[in-house]
């Protein structure tokens, strides 16, 4: 019964971040104009700092979905989630502890460095359902 009751709750997850998918579809139609976000324009970096890699969170999830990174080089995301119509209102990176609250049209900076090269899942706190790849090379 106390398995019934945790596979019925994880169910229930799983079937909210769907519908959730399911509503950022529709809204992604042409129709629904979301209002530009404010440009984020990082200065140039100094030599030694942080790479910064701009992600957006849109009705189709966190763009680009795949960033290429280097290994052992920092990287600084700056994350503006521009849409309601998402479950992603968090970014998770695999492997790590990085959890970001993403508030909507506010960037959020997420420093990390790559200690290993291959592939690491990045997105939303349930599961990376809504997500994309990091590739170390
Ligand atoms: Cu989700």
């Amino acid at each position: 019964m106390r398995t019934l009751s945790l596979v019925v709750i994880a169910t229930l997850f799983v079937t909210a971040c769907k519908k959730e998918e399911v509503k950022a579809v529709e809204a992604a139609k042409p129709a629904v104009a979301a209002p530009a976000p404010a440009e984020v324009k990082p200065a140039p970096a100094p030599a030694g700092a942080a790479r910064v890699v701009e992600l957006k969170v849109t009705e189709n999830g966190f763009e680009p979905g795949n960033v290429k990174l280097k290994k052992d080089e920092p990287v600084k995301f700056v994350v503006t989630r521009v849409t309601d119509a998402t479950c992603a209102t968090e970014l998770l990176i695999a492997e790590t502890d990085i959890k970001a609250e993403l508030p909507l049209n506010k960037p959020v900076e997420v420093a990390w460095t790559p200690t290993k090269a291959g592939q690491v899942k990045f997105g939303c706190a349930m599961d990376m359902m809504v997500g994309g790849l990091l590739l170390v090379e």
